[in-house]
């Protein structure tokens, strides 16, 4: 915003954005946007001096985003502070509006790297502190193999694969958990519960699970989570701790069944003062780091929308799972800690999952290699239409509740989705 035809005295007058914050800064932070959605910002301006003052105001953008208008008033004129104290006030509203959400575009941070980072020797490791864990009742689907068909408007702004495009992105896990709320931290319990309602970004809602296959030369293994409140960021960051609204997420795997972890990944970022996360696998009890994938398993070229969100995949190759011979089926554990207080927050499983028989995964079509994926892909563009589904009982003993559905792009609160039949599921919606 700029000003014009001002004749300003030092300190004679205040913008303030924020209730006495002294800030000129405006953000609207992320928004989830629909056609012709608008959000409103009110700025106060205070004149300490003797004389109204009269702005004429504009916009003037410093980084160009396509598909969005700002409006402000022409002209504003500021009182002049009162007789007796007090500065003369004037409010005015900055109105951001979605003029065309099919011209979003993304610009990419400088921090984000668009290339798949190379495994690291060694990393910092979160803390982890010892919870109880909830386990749950193996139960079964009547999902068949077919298809579901989805419904809706897409997510599709600019081609695949470009850093500046948008494209929805949707992952299918075997549903394996669904977590209850937790409810506020109380005198008599401190543990396993809400120490600030900022931490609903911790508290797991489902936990899901699918793999690409069972060859260690090429497959990869995806454990899906959502949560009740949304992160600013699901990485843990060594570097920054206790930034509000963090979360750490982290998953044990006991890859031979004899009850002790063999295998622990954390969600972190690839090297301090950069927005690349990944899913980070350590040996146990050594810490050596096995593996590095990318946190929904598509590099930073293309957006799976990481940050401000409730729902994330974290990829382990097979070959860094370093199964026994003649073994598929794993144990696993999903913890989240907040990094608010460093508490621990929720805790889901042992879970038992099969590596090789996925007992409910999308077949097809899965992302194209023009996403950046190399080798097969845990997920699929968000579209209408045919969404290929494969049953497969031959699993025993693993929790089966369903098909989770994630829509990485779809708006808060709605993004996972639970297909408890086979058939077409109604009422899709992206956005
Ligand atoms: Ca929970
Ligand atoms: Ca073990």
């Amino acid at each position: 915003m700029s000003l014009a035809r001002l004749q300003l005295r030092p300190d004679s007058v205040v913008w303030d954005i924020g209730a006495g914050s002294g800030s000129v800064g405006l953000g609207f932070g992320p928004v989830a946007a629909t056609d012709g959605l608008s959000r409103k910002k009110i700025v106060r301006v205070e004149n300490f001096g003797e004389r109204p003052v009269r702005y004429r105001l504009s916009y003037a953008s410093a980084e160009d985003v396509p598909g969005v208008t700002f409006e402000v008033p022409k002209r504003i004129t500021v009182p002049a502070a009162r007789r007796g104290g007090g500065p003369g006030v004037a409010n005015f509203t900055v109105t951001m509006r979605v003029s065309d959400v099919a011209a979003l575009r993304k610009t990419p941070d400088p921090t984000v790297e668009l290339t798949r980072p190379a495994p690291r020797a060694t990393a910092p490791k979160m803390p982890v502190r010892a919870l109880g864990s909830t386990t749950r009742t193996p139960g079964s689907s009547t999902l068949s193999t077919g298809a579901v068909k989805l419904a809706g408007t897409p997510v599709v702004n600019g081609p695949l694969g470009q850093p500046d495009s948008v494209n929805g992105l949707l992952g299918g896990f075997q549903l394996q958990a669904s977590s209850p709320e937790l409810a506020p931290c109380a005198a008599t319990q401190r543990n396993q519960c809400l120490h600030f309602p900022s931490q609903r970004d911790g508290d797991i809602q489902y936990v899901g699970a699918t793999s690409t296959g069972a060859d260690p030369a090429k497959d990869v293994v995806g454990i899906a989570l959502t949560t009740f409140g949304t992160w600013i960021s699901p990485a843990y960051n060594a570097t920054a701790r206790g930034v509000s609204g963090e979360i750490a997420a982290i998953v044990t795997i006991d890859t031979n069944g004899d009850g002790k972890d063999d295998r622990e990944i954390d969600v972190t970022r690839i090297a301090p003062n950069t927005d690349v996360d990944v899913a980070e696998t350590y040996a146990l009890p050594s810490n050596k780091v096995v593996d590095d994938q990318f946190l929904n398993g598509v590099p930073g070229s293309t957006d799976s929308n990481v940050f401000n969100s409730n729902a994330m995949v974290l990829p382990v190759s097979v070959e860094a799972l370093g199964l026994p011979a003649g073994s598929t089926t794993i144990s696993y554990t999903v913890q989240t800690f907040s990094l608010d207080d460093g508490t621990a927050l929720d805790t889901v499983g042992p879970l038992s999952f099969d590596v090789a028989h996925p007992t409910v995964k999308v077949s097809n079509p899965l992302l194209p290699a023009a996403a950046g994926v190399e080798g097969p892909s845990l997920l699929s563009l968000d579209v209408p239409g045919r969404l290929g589904i494969t049953r497969d009982t031959t699993a025993t003993g693993t929790q089966d509740l369903g098909l989770l559905l994630l829509h990485l792009h779809n708006s808060d609160g709605d993004k996972a989705q639970i297909v408890e039949t086979g058939g077409k599921v109604k009422g899709r919606k992206h956005n």
